[in-house]
């Protein structure tokens, strides 16, 4: 080991030394997915988990509103996974092999995406070790194609795959198409619509969401459920979306009610020169993170 070798924070969710970032030690796992086969407008999302891990590594640990830093109860960051190489059956097969093991050892698990698909085979895996799982999304897309360009694993079709696991809350939601729409009364899902929310304080709608779910709650965040003017590094961006504190106040009424067992945050599209959006993603996980393993004094 060179002596005298003055390092910059390590490279992992928060740039935190070893002994706040062990595995082993860690209740929190960090987990990125670069996941980019089946995007259809523009990809890049396999950038989205370095971008991440990077802007969290300038950010405060401390937070103004719990007064406290919840990277003191162990925050671990795990190797990109393999998502290139193998086929995208074969790749999904591996989410859900991984995520099941996570979830035995009660890690709890905020994958970074990549694109959306990723949320299926993780939901499945945490499905079967909580039977009344519900599932909360926020996002622009209703995702409920029963499949998009003849692949059931399309990012178009998430939560189509995920209503068959288990039922799901959906927030957020200005994009859906006739098909999606004409499926809505026979799928296991509840839509709370961004025209009827979005210009409204979470004060006002989130107890109402939460109130739709059961006691134990999977947290799918797609990105492009924030308005672009506020997160424009996505694929697939749409006007009309929610707020940081909108997204951060439901968040926080759903720690204060329901057990929340693993999280992912998917569809950052890094863009040349525009960091504001990876930083937002950075800090959105650890707010989340800070109202999950905090309590209040
Ligand atoms: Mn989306």
């Amino acid at each position: 080991m060179l002596t005298g070798y003055p390092a910059a924070p390590p490279i992992n969710f928060g740039g935190l030394p070893p002994e706040q970032s062990d595995y082993k030690t860690s209740p929190i796992v960090i987990w990125p997915i670069p996941l980019d086969r089946t995007t259809t407008y523009i990809s890049g999302t396999r950038y989205g988990p370095r971008a991440i891990l990077e802007a969290s590594r300038n950010m405060e640990t401390f937070d103004d509103e719990l007064w406290a830093e919840v990277c003191d109860r162990g925050i671990a960051t795990l190797p990109e996974l393999e998502t290139q190489e193998s086929s995208l059956e074969q790749v999904m097969a591996n989410i859900r092999t991984v995520a099941g093991q996570l979830a035995t050892e009660d890690k709890f698990v905020v994958a970074l995406g990549g694109e959306h698909s990723l949320t299926g085979p993780v939901v499945s895996a945490y499905a079967k070790k909580y039977s009344d799982l519900t599932v909360l999304q926020v996002d622009a897309h209703a995702d409920l194609r029963e499949a998009y360009q003849q692949n059931r694993h399309s990012h178009a079709s998430v939560m189509r795959r995920v209503v068959e696991i288990c039922p799901a809350v959906q927030v957020g939601i200005r994009s859906l198409s006739k098909e999606e729409a004409l499926a809505l009364p026979q799928l296991k899902t509840k839509i709370f619509w961004a025209k009827d929310i979005a210009g409204h304080p979470a004060e006002e709608w989130a107890e109402q969401v939460v109130d739709e779910l059961s006691d134990h709650v999977y947290v799918t965040l797609d990105l492009d459920g924030f308005d672009p003017a506020y997160l424009p590094a996505t694929g697939t961006p749409e006007p009309g979306g929610l707020d940081w504190y909108q997204v951060t106040g439901l968040i926080r009424t759903l720690a204060r009610k329901k057990k929340v067992v693993a999280m992912d945050v998917v569809e950052l599209l890094p863009q040349p020169g525009e960091h504001a959006s990876d930083f937002l993603a950075a800090k959105l996980i650890y707010k989340c993170l800070s109202y999950l393993f905090l309590k209040k004094s």
